[in-house]
């Protein structure tokens, strides 16, 4: 798989020939990431139907929720996380043009993780673990559950190391360029994943690992779902930065055009370090045990962190229209059409940001606090995050294999026009999907629901309609997903071709030397340490201040 002959190298044409190691590496990874999508959509589509009360063989409610916990955790955890981990090790050897070094503690680190991915889902599928992918206590989980989990974790932290000793590596000997703009986008990444994961790692070695051991007796869901958000919020950001790297980096060249500016992408990605992590406190409106004014806190925090996410809508629309333009499109919008619509990766793209649009207006909606206590807990949640993470990213990770599968294996995209259709049938599907299930939010409807009719209620008989239609979405995005395996499973046994280099997007303005101020990444991440420290440390302190009950573990036996 990943020797090929100098005929066909797809990196004869660029400056690094891709070690043989490294594109292993990479593989392994997006292996692991394609095939927890593959199980994940199968479960999604079953739980989609089942919300439609269709009488399906093996229906229930312990099925329901096995299969809820099975779908969230493998796509929300272990897809995006192994994707993201495959592109750092490509952008890393490619961007910096340099060998990577320390791929043994990369492998070590892919066995770590994959180790910990085996353990989470045998639990899950074994009935021992239908704790949802949020993992709330006193839902209770055997501890392979919440172990596996942290091994992943501890992988994806050596992934970290990689990824900073590289750059530090490439720093040493270009001491006066500015980081490329693509691996500035995965050390951007590698630091909001390192100060999220603290908050989870307390949760897991602290509170649910000796819980679910039986060393600690009872638990304190308030202080876990705290650390939970901690790690919960930052972690949508670790999902949404990789795409930006595609975003800002790979598809203006795609497109056929060029980056508008550079250092606006330099200065997104350096608010997201900065604020990423202090705005848990959303998530938990609704929760007793902490101050209004620190919830106050997190929700300022939350509206800054919609700005760096409307300066790469304009700076990418803005790319958008540089290449359409330069492949003769006149007028206003006359360079839309031009845009070269049947590529996968680039019709991906541009369908993930319309999608995340829409992903955008409700987050900002859930961040407010009023509007909040009407969607807290409906399915208007699901519908919102199906069209960020569900899409915004997962699509864009579809678009970007679509594009560097045939580059890593020296092979051509097979089934090309499943490929050019696939992403259209995602954007119907997702439209399908998640505009209803919006809806039903706002009629009532919780969120994790097994029977949508309540026994046939009236007032869940008004939705049925509108869940009906949803189910059909999940039917579209279910075929959508088998177009993109097939295509992949035909790309992997396909025949050695000519393939082209991984080469990223050159930019309209800069980066210059000025552009040096946005790479004091250790500056970057003090600051956002200290913003952690405040919006974290006193309401924490209060909370173990309080009385202490604890709670006993939850057991359905
Ligand atoms: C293949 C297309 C997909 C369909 C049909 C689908 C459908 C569903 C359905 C019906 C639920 C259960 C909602 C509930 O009962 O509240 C769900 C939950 C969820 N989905 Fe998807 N989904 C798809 C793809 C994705 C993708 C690509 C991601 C992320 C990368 C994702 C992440 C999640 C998460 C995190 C949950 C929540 C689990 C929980 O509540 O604990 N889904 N999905
Ligand atoms: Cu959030």
């Amino acid at each position: 798989m990943a020797t090929t002959t100098a005929a066909v190298n797809p990196d004869a044409r660029v400056g690094v020939a891709l070690a043989s190691g490294v594109r292993r590496l990479a593989l392994a990874h997006f292996g692991v990431a394609v095939g927890a999508f593959g199980v994940a959509s199968a479960m999604a589509m079953m739980q989609a139907l089942s919300r439609a009360n269709l009488d399906l063989p093996f229906r229930g409610p312990a099925m329901y929720y096995m299969s809820v916990t099975a779908h969230g955790t493998l796509m929300a955890l272990v897809f995006t996380t192994f994707f993201i981990m495959g592109l750092g090790y490509v952008v890393a050897e490619h961007a910096l043009d340099r060998a990577m070094p320390y791929r043994r503690l990369g492998w070590v680190s892919f066995w770590i993780a994959t180790a910990g991915t085996a353990a989470t889902v045998v639990a899950i599928l074994a009935f021992k673990a239908t704790v949802l992918y949020t993992f709330y206590p006193p839902l209770k989980a055997h501890p392979a559950f919440y172990i596996g989990l942290t091994l992943v974790v501890v992988g994806s932290w050596g992934w970290c190391a990689v990824m900073l000793l590289a750059l530090a590596a490439w720093r040493k000997e270009h001491a006066s360029q500015p980081i490329p703009l693509a691996m500035y986008g995965i050390a951007a990444t590698v630091i909001v994943w390192l100060l999220a994961t603290v908050g989870v790692a307390l949760e897991m070695l602290l509170q649910l690992i000796p819980w679910s051991l039986g060393y600690a007796k009872t638990v304190d869901p308030e202080l876990a779902r705290m650390l939970f958000w901690w790690f919960g919020h930052p972690l949508v950001y670790f999902w949404l930065l990789p795409a930006y790297v595609i975003w800002y980096a790979v598809l203006p060249r795609a497109a056929g055009g060029r980056l508008f500016s550079d250092p606006l992408g330099r200065l997104v990605f350096a608010l997201f370090i900065l604020l990423s992590t202090p705005v848990g406190f959303h998530h938990q409106f609704m929760d007793p045990g902490i101050a209004s004014g620190w919830k106050m806190l997190h929700t300022f925090n939350t509206l800054w962190i919609l700005y760096p996410s409307f300066v790469t809508a304009f700076t990418i629309i803005a790319s958008l229209e540089l290449a359409g333009r330069a492949r003769g499109g006149q007028g206003l919008f006359g360079w839309i059409p031009r845009l070269p619509w049947s590529d996968p990766l680039v019709s991906s793209v541009i369908l993930s940001m319309l999608l995340f649009a829409l992903g955008g207006w409700g987050g900002a909606i859930n961040a407010s606090f009023g509007m909040n206590a009407l969607v807290h807990n409906t399915s208007w949640i699901p519908g919102h995050f199906h069209t960020t993470v569900g899409s915004a990213s997962a699509l864009t990770f579809m678009g970007a294999l679509y594009w560097l599968l045939p580059r890593l294996l020296g092979k051509r995209l097979e089934l090309r026009p499943m490929a050019a259709v696939q992403p259209y049938v995602w954007f119907a599907g997702m439209l399908l999907f998640s505009v209803p299930t919006h809806i039903t939010g706002l009629m009532g409807m919780p969120r994790r629901v097994y029977d949508a009719s309540y026994g046939n209620h009236p007032t869940a008989l008004s939705w049925t309609t509108l869940t009906n239609v949803s189910a059909i979405g999940g039917l579209l995005l279910f075929v959508s997903a088998l177009f993109f395996l097939l295509v992949v499973l035909f790309t992997v046994f396909g025949a050695k071709a000519e393939a082209e280099g991984i080469e990223f997007a050159e930019s309209l303005d800069g980066p210059t030397a000025r552009s040096l101020v946005f790479d004091r990444l250790g500056l970057l991440t003090l600051a956002a340490v200290v913003l952690i420290v405040i919006a974290y440390g006193p309401p924490i302190w209060n909370h173990l201040q309080m009385t202490r009950f604890g709670s006993l573990g939850f057991s359905p036996f």
